[in-house]
């Protein structure tokens, strides 16, 4: 186009920087902030042309969105990877175009072939999780620990790094896991999963780990319409990650007893890195944001975590 024609001078007068933003899809409240995020910060008021593609979790159309921002010569690449593979060819891609690659939120296994990373680190979000099921549990006297787990979106690095942090845990404890199934992020395939559990499991789980809040949401849904309790006074513990609004106000209300954050809000964090890339300097490779672990009751006040102690922030009160 016209306007991407004239992104190589631009970019580097300081005029309007076009970036292109290849997102997982829409399938989570977490995904909406992080698309919002990128919005507004990457506004045309702040001096950004974004176009943004929503890959609708189709990893063929995350490839072939990147292919068109190399087509429209943008300056900038930002990638949220919905799967953790098959991504050296286009990156290679990408570098003999010149354009630098930002990836956000789930990471890349197969090629560094990318200039930063911003994101979080999911395998301690499943260990904090295992091992505050695990204080949680010896607090309250519990010893037969039978646990249900919906899976985020299969191959997503978000999915296996909680997985993989949580059954260390479960494993060290001996803790019985009775099924690990994927409801892909999403409300309606929480509940679907769950609706299944519960045909298969019904009173042989004591604990529910959803991988993200949207899938909490559905199963909530689906142990109510089965008459199953859950959360601080019922008989299923509900563990869930994300602390999206939503999430934190169910964890505030006792449904769910704890919450794990992961931080949607990476773009200020790209600005930053795009700045420095800007002024020929080298951002760091990797950025970690900052995140709080969330419970509903005073049962604990740390948790400790790949050797340090680490706060419990307990939601009682409004806070969000
Ligand atoms: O947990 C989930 C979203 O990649 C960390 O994707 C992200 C995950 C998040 O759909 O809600």
């Amino acid at each position: 186009s016209a306007e991407a024609a004239g992104t190589e001078s631009s970019a580097a007068s300081g005029d309007t920087v076009t970036i292109g933003f290849a997102q997982v899809g829409h399938e989570s409240d977490w995904r909406t902030a992080s698309t919002d995020s990128c919005l507004s910060v990457f506004s045309a008021d702040n001096g950004y042309d974004l176009q943004f593609v929503d890959c609708d979790n189709d990893s063929a159309v995350q490839l072939e969105a990147v292919r068109g921002f190399i087509e429209q010569d943008v300056d900038y690449i930002i990638i949220d990877p919905i799967v953790s593979t098959g991504w050296d060819t286009v990156l290679t891609e990408c570098e003999e175009a010149g354009i630098p690659v930002i990836v956000i939120d789930r990471t890349i296994d197969d090629s560094d072939k990318y200039v930063s990373w911003v994101g979080s680190n999911f395998k301690t979000e499943g260990l904090a999780a295992g091992e505050w099921l695990k204080a949680y549990t010896d607090a309250k006297g519990i010893s037969d620990v039978n646990v249900l787990v919906i899976e985020g979106s299969t191959g997503a690095s978000a999915t296996i790094g909680r997985t993989d942090g949580f059954k260390e845990i479960a494993d060290a404890n001996g803790w019985n896991i009775l099924d690990s199934q994927t409801g892909d992020f999403t409300q309606a395939g929480g509940q679907e999963v769950m609706e299944s559990y519960i045909k298969s499991y019904e009173g042989k789980f004591n604990v529910v780990v959803c991988q993200n809040d949207n899938e909490a949401f559905g199963a909530m849904d689906a142990m109510k319409a089965a008459g199953i309790s859950y959360g601080v006074d019922g008989d299923v513990i509900l563990v869930s990650f994300d602390a999206c609004t939503a999430g934190l106000e169910y964890v505030m209300s006792g449904d769910i007893n704890a919450d794990f954050e992961c931080n949607p809000l990476a773009a200020p964090f790209v600005e930053e890195v795009i700045k420095r890339l800007q002024a020929g300097e080298t951002p760091e490779k990797e950025v970690y944001m900052t995140e709080h672990w969330f419970v509903n009751e005073d049962v604990l006040s740390t948790i400790n975590v790949n050797g340090e102690d680490q706060d419990l922030t307990v939601v009682t009160k409004e806070i969000v």
